[in-house]
């Protein structure tokens, strides 16, 4: 219902009408289609719009920067399929929001990025406004959609246009510019209520054409070593019972891209998680389910693919991803839930099975893979190295698999994405396809409101550093959320030294920080843990009270690798190699 701003009363009682104005108008719009929380900062001109969403029964979580709540927006888009929300003020606020727009469309989240923006006709004649900046313009390159609102009565087909731009196809960011002056722009509040759109079907199925269905079938059934790679666009779909079943039914190795690791169990035996270079080089035909040929599969060439000849079978909604790399021979287009359902139906009731000397090779690689691994997840050293500590929240999340990992960091993400298995869909958030430091706290954050599950957030201290502050949103709303920090003094190692003079080397940062006292000034709970007894014990307590925790957890500073697992990108290594 439309709040009423108030009551005319002119000259003739009959001639008395509701108003509405552009504040109510966009709480009613967002509340209409199910949008009922949002992340930002206040500020003008939108700090009273935020009470009053408060006020109206919305959530609106407020953070200490944009860039944090942007991130909390995009990955709740993840997690729920609905846009998430981000608020923010204008030019500087909008700015700081940006980079977690362009981070939503590039790992194709749903989100929009609301901006209060100043005076149209002072921006454009550039008189110098308050906070003033072309943010339409600004924002376009960088996301799905972008689209300003001048009218109030205009509010409910512009927040549709951004839900339908940000969840159908390839979800992604979307930016909703509104000027100060909407705010308060008053209108008839019937015709307001008539103005507002509830979005029907918002991202609808995409059937996929039944000539693909039957290419890629005849492709799979030709493979002698097969492969199935699951992205995180699998993760997103929601599709885990029909996935399963066709990687269940086709007897498949499948291989988890980080995101959709625990889509089906890391513990599964069909799961080549650990063999991951042997089926890439030896498999002969690779069918990818919501993930791209990017830069994080090697362009699907080159050395890490080996010199068998693959046939690639590409299930996407997004027709153009296909040949962006190399050629698909049978691209399957639609949502996933879809497709994966077409192609059980067109698998019939007995499916052949890959070659048994295929799936038995590929289990032998992967079982001594992970044997290799085991005796160091059991070291207790003191200081701790990267294994030891791992071993322990490997462990942890093991006994608790509804508990959501959230990952960042260069060596301390590498190393927890081989070493933790995942067991359930949607419980491994990390720094995706950009490999972008600063998602930790804002991810925190959303996946404890979204889902309502413990969060354990494991961090390498540099990667902590770029959302840090959030710790105090976290305590202010008393969140389940346990921040590990991998302290080794630095980014990658912390050792490095500096011959050429006085200042510290650029890797390094101030020796033996203690980040656990950071949650403790705002009333939560420090740990500084030295040894894999100390970091297990306190990270079960944090999990049993669900209340905010900091562990810093002292790491050898020589235990990390320069770019941890990616050295192979710096420019320096390309030089060396030539
Ligand atoms: P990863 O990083 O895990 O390899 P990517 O982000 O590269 O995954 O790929 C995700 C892909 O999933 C994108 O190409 C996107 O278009 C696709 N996608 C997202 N949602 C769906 C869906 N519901 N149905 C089909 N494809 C989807
Ligand atoms: N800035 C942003 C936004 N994203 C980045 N990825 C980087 C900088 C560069 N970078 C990495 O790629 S990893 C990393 C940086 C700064 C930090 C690694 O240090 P850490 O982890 O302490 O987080 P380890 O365990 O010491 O390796
Ligand atoms: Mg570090």
């Amino acid at each position: 219902m439309s709040a009423v701003v108030q009551s005319i009363s002119s000259a003739a009682p009959e001639a008395a009408r509701e108003l509405t104005d552009g504040f109510n108008l966009i709480i009613d719009a967002l509340k209409l289609n199910g949008l009922d929380t949002i992340y930002g900062v206040p500020g003008i001109p939108i700090t009273d719009f935020g009470r009053m969403a408060q006020a109206a029964g919305i959530r609106v979580l407020s953070f200490r920067h944009e860039q944090n709540a942007g991130y909390a927006a995009s990955i709740a888009g993840f997690l729920t399929k609905k846009p998430g929300i981000c608020l923010t003020v204008s030019a500087p606020g909008f700015l700081n929001g940006l980079t977690a727009l362009a981070h939503a469309t590039t790992n194709c989240f749903p989100m929009i990025l609301i901006s209060g923006s100043s005076e149209r006709e002072i921006v454009d004649l550039q008189q110098g406004d308050y906070e003033e900046m072309d943010q339409l313009a600004v924002a376009k390159p960088l996301c799905k959609a972008a689209f300003r609102v001048l009218h109030a009565q205009d509010i409910g087909i512009g927040l549709a246009r951004a839900i339908r731009a940000a969840v159908s196809g390839r979800p992604g960011g979307v930016y909703l510019d509104l000027p100060a002056k909407l705010f308060g722009q008053v209108m008839d509040a019937e015709e307001g209520r008539k103005s507002l759109v509830k979005v029907i079907d918002a991202a609808p199925a995409q059937l996929p054409a039944p000539e693909s269905i039957q290419r890629a079938l005849a492709v799979l059934k030709g493979a002698k070593r097969p492969l199935i790679i699951l992205g995180k666009g699998a993760a997103y779909a929601q599709a885990d019972d029909e996935i399963r079943q066709l990687v269940e039914k086709s007897g498949i190795p499948f291989l988890p891209m980080s995101m959709a690791k625990g889509l089906l169990p890391d513990l599964h035996p069909q799961c080549a998680g650990a063999a991951r270079s042997t089926v890439l080089k030896d498999s002969d035909v690779v069918m990818l389910i919501g993930a791209r040929l990017n830069w994080l599969l090697s362009h699907g060439k080159g050395k890490s693919w080996g010199d068998q000849p693959k046939k690639f079978i590409q299930i996407d909604i997004e027709p153009k991803e296909m040949d962006s790399n190399v050629e698909i021979v049978a691209p399957v287009v639609g949502d996933i839930g879809s497709c994966v359902s077409a192609l059980l139906a067109g698998m019939g009731g007995t499916w052949q099975a890959p070659p048994a000397e295929w799936t038995q090779a590929v289990a032998k690689k992967r079982d001594e893979n992970v044997a290799k691994m085991a005796p160091r997840l059991m070291n207790n050293n003191v200081p701790m190295d990267y294994h030891g500590a791992l071993g322990v929240l490997r462990t942890i999340i093991a006994e608790r698999p509804d508990a959501i990992l959230i990952n960042e960091g260069a060596n301390t993400l590498d190393l927890a994405r081989g070493v933790i298995d995942m067991h359930q869909p949607r419980k491994r958030l990390d720094v995706g396809t950009w490999g972008v430091m600063g998602i930790g706290m804002g991810y925190a954050i959303a996946a404890a409101v979204e889902t309502g599950k413990p969060v354990l957030a494991v961090e390498g201290d540099s990667a902590f550093g770029f959302s840090g502050m959030e710790v105090e949103t976290i305590c202010r709303y008393n969140l389940p959320v346990c921040v590990v920090i991998f302290n080794n003094n630095g980014i990658y190692r912390g050792t490095d030294v500096n011959t050429a003079g006085d200042d510290p080397a650029t890797t390094v940062f101030v020796r033996d920080a203690r980040y656990d006292r950071m949650m403790e000034a705002f009333g939560g709970v420090g740990v500084n843990a030295i040894s894999p007894d100390e970091l297990k014990r306190a990270v079960n307590a944090a999990m049993d009270s669900g209340k905010p925790t900091l562990i810093n957890a002292v790491i050898d500073p020589t235990a990390g690798s320069e770019s941890g697992r990616i050295g192979n990108l710096n420019p320096q290594s390309a030089l060396k190699k030539k």
